[in-house]
């Protein structure tokens, strides 16, 4: 039996930087839902600073990418794209 799973999509685009704070429960597995929603062909990747989670590899425009971990530590994290640092935001997780 697995225990409860979190699941929360977060699009990945630009200029609109629609980058929400996500709030994660600590030892809950989580299924982050990440999908490439820019329209100009533009690839992304998604990093946690401080959680050791990361996408496998660049998507594409209207790819998506499953991350499923389980958050190790409490606190505030940061996420970003990696060739886009303005593409950033908040992971909180309590
Ligand atoms: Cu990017």
């Amino acid at each position: 039996m697995r225990g409860a799973i979190q699941t929360v999509a977060l699009p990945c685009s630009e200029p609109e930087l629609r980058n929400p704070s996500i709030t994660l429960k600590y030892g809950e597995t989580v299924e982050l839902v990440l999908r490439n929603e820019d329209s100009k062909q533009v690839v992304h990747c998604f990093t946690i600073g401080g959680l050791n989670v990361k996408t496998a590899r660049n998507l594409d425009s209207g790819e998506t990418e499953t991350l499923t971990f389980k958050p190790t530590q409490q606190g505030i994290f940061t996420y970003a794209c990696l060739m886009h640092p303005q593409m950033a935001g908040k992971i909180i997780v309590q």
